[in-house]
């Protein structure tokens, strides 16, 4: 059972994603940014959930759409917002991007524009806390396309056999790019994916955070207590086209659309918790107050911050060498 404080933490992170994912498509609808964005719209509630089954030590790595995945984590804001729109106020000083957001300080480690590619890295990570006694378990964010990578298969093949404390989250929104997820493999259920590892595969409805909060929780504890990695499936969908503004959605059949349209899943968790007296809807108005003056400072410290000077180009790019 998910707490009354967990629940708000959730309901809050979503909307903090919501709003944060509203401004940048309002910026670049009005051509204030003019940036390549993959927009987590509908896909709030798995980070969300999964971040409320982790500490602030523990570790993600994510896609080009992991801005939900990152702020989640507890990525400041302004540092997220400037970091997309190129600024050297950023968590990578402007250089990484929304394809590159890292902010290891907050554990957000690495982001891959190479589908699959980051699955692999958290491997490392764990591997890491492993070796050191660390106690730290990294999730990896990826997408249902991803599942149909070479990197997928060998990642969770080293995890199970060397038990490593992962989980790995598939974000299943029935798409890659422009094509449908049951034209790309032949398993209804991506969770049962996991049987070739001999690993728990759990399928959850990732748009119910609730559900979503109790099969990571299991898995954090699992990973943690040595005890090895989960793969979990979160069905969802991807309200937005693969590239907001890019492509026009002609490919995702109207209907299908709509209904997951009306689905929409931070509506729905706000709906839940007023119904279940978790909290009052003078108590969600504050927060959404709070969340929304948050963003728009956040905008404003982004816009105002140079972009990064020249002289960066060679910083944090190369590691230093290491004396023979
Ligand atoms: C190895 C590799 N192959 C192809 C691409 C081109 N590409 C970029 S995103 C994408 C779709 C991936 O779909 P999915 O894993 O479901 O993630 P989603 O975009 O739905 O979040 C593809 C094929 C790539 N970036 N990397
Ligand atoms: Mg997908």
């Amino acid at each position: 059972m998910t707490d009354n404080e967990t629940r708000r933490g959730i309901y809050e992170r979503m909307y903090r994603i919501l709003t944060v994912d509203s401004t940048m498509r309002g910026l670049m609808m009005k051509g204030a940014i003019s940036i390549i964005y993959y927009s987590p719209r509908g896909q709030e509630a798995i980070p969300a959930a999964v971040s409320a089954a982790l500490t602030p030590a523990d570790y993600i790595t994510t896609t080009y759409r992991g801005l939900h995945d990152t702020l989640a984590k507890g990525a400041p804001v302004r540092e997220v917002i400037a970091e997309i729109i190129g600024r050297s106020g950023g968590t990578c000083k402007g250089k990484g991007g929304i394809m590159h957001l890292s902010d290891p300080r907050r554990g957000v480690m690495a982001t891959s524009g190479i589908v699959g590619g980051a699955i692999p890295i958290a491997n490392g990570l764990a591997l890491r806390c492993q070796m050191t006694g660390n106690d730290s378990v990294t999730v990896a964010y990826f997408g249902d396309g991803a599942t149909n990578i070479g990197a997928f298969h060998e990642s969770l093949n080293m995890a199970a056999l060397w038990r490593l404390p992962v989980v790995f989250v598939c974000q299943n929104n029935e798409y890659g790019e422009f094509t449908p997820r049951m034209e790309s493999m032949t398993v209804q259920r991506i969770a049962t994916r996991a049987a070739g590892y001999a690993i728990p595969g759990v399928t959850v409805d990732g748009n119910d955070p609730d559900e979503t909060y109790a099969a990571a929780h299991t898995a954090v504890a699992r990973a943690r207590a040595g005890e090895g990695p989960t793969l979990i499936e979160a069905n969802t969908y991807r309200f937005m086209g693969h590239i907001f503004g890019v492509d026009q959605m002609e490919y995702m059949p109207k209907q299908e659309r709509e209904a997951a349209l009306a689905n929409d899943p931070v509506p729905a968790y706000r709906r839940r918790l007023l119904e279940r007296g978790v909290a009052t809807e003078d108590e969600l108005a504050e927060l959404e107050a709070e969340v929304n003056s948050e963003v728009e400072a956040a905008v404003e410290f982004a816009m105002q911050s140079p972009p990064p000077d020249p002289e960066e180009t060679f910083t944090d790019v190369y590691a230093e060498a290491v004396p023979a």
